[in-house]
């Protein structure tokens, strides 16, 4: 049983049996995510004050200008995560394609991919809004001795053995799973500890939260321009309040909290929608349904979806189960 103010260490430890594979992987696993998480937040707090922020000049493979702290949050992970004798490969949102973590031995004998989104949300960071990193995990499925293969990454969110995300807020928040419920770490900075601040995080199975970027209201389908109508419905007298961030990983720890619905549909601008099914939309699915979420691309759920490549994106609706399933009817009527 989760006890409050335990450190994540104790935590992991007491754990760790219930880790479906072998025990000291997952502790091998979330620690360098642990130590990853610490080396951001240091780089990400001061940005304001050295010259890391704007754009690297370089643009990813998404076609998106790439931050200064974008790359320096990548490379830092892939480093920790390299340096690990656990991981045999890493798919990241800044990465074209897989990379493969030869291990010292180089026999292939590590067991884990790593897929991530190492700064989601970094165009917030001139503004100083909050981001965050978002990471899920797999055991590979090729032959262990072999070269890591696509097929390895490619597999649907239901395989995850554990995912998470690290919010760099007014605090900075581990939150993750492992497929037995989700725990809420926050770090104490002074001494770089994080502590167990939120045990069994619940989804509330309704909200009055919905997150949508309205900008693109003209061009959605029908079924999402009538569930936003009906959260806007004054006349039925409904107290619903719109928040939206920009950030996803803010804007879904926001809504696991207080209850809520987040939606990034496709539209004529985004054609399959924005987020990446790999290291943003399965993990942040994971942890929903883990915490009596829901999240669906409208019609099936997101952890069901088999994956056809690297970076592919899905339309994302993610939240309270009850405003999932109302999203899902507008969109079984009208598309
Ligand atoms: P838009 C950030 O770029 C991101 O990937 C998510 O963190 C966020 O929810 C979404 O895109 C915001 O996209 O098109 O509304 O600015």
């Amino acid at each position: 049983m989760a006890k409050r103010n335990q450190t994540l260490g104790e935590f992991i430890i007491e754990n760790q049996n219930a880790f479906l594979y072998s025990t000291g992987e997952l502790s091998k696993l979330i620690n360098a995510i642990r130590l990853a998480a610490k080396v951001v937040n240091h780089e990400v707090n001061k940005a304001g004050l050295i010259d890391i922020l704007g754009t690297s000049g370089d643009v990813n493979v998404q076609g998106e200008d790439q931050q200064k702290l974008d790359v320096l949050a990548n490379n830092k992970f892939i480093q920790t995560l390299s340096n690990r004798e656990i991981v045999c490969g890493i798919a990241s949102e800044e990465e074209d394609d897989f990379v493969a973590i030869n291990s010292l031995d180089k026999k292939h004998q590590n067991k884990y991919v790593v897929l991530f989104d190492p700064l989601d949300g970094s165009s917030n960071i001139d503004v100083n809004v909050s981001v965050g990193t978002i990471f899920s995990i797999y055991r590979r499925v090729t032959p262990i001795g072999g070269p890591v293969t696509m097929e390895d990454f490619l597999q649907p969110g239901r395989k995850q053995v554990a995912a998470g995300y690290i919010v760099y807020g007014t605090s900075t928040m581990l939150v993750y799973t492992t497929g037995h419920g989700v725990n809420g770490f926050t770090l104490n900075p002074a001494i770089g500890t994080f502590y167990l601040s939120h045990p069994d995080m619940k989804y509330p199975e309704d909200g009055q939260i919905y997150s949508v970027n309205e900008g693109n209201y003209i061009h959605f389908s029908e079924g999402v321009k009538k569930y936003i109508k009906y959260c806007q419905m004054e006349e039925e007298d409904r107290p619903y309040t719109s928040r939206y961030i920009g950030s996803l990983v803010s804007d879904f720890h926001r809504n696991m909290i207080k209850g809520g619905v987040f939606l990034y549909p496709k539209s004529s601008r985004a054609k399959e929608g924005k987020l990446r099914l790999l290291y943003e939309c399965n993990p942040m699915a994971f942890l929903a349904e883990q915490s009596g979420g829901k999240a669906s691309d409208g019609f099936h759920p997101i952890l069901d979806i088999e994956p056809k490549e690297l970076h592919q994106r899905v339309p994302f609706f993610c939240g309270s189960k009850n405003m999932v399933e109302k999203i899902e009817e507008y969109m079984k009527i009208y598309g």
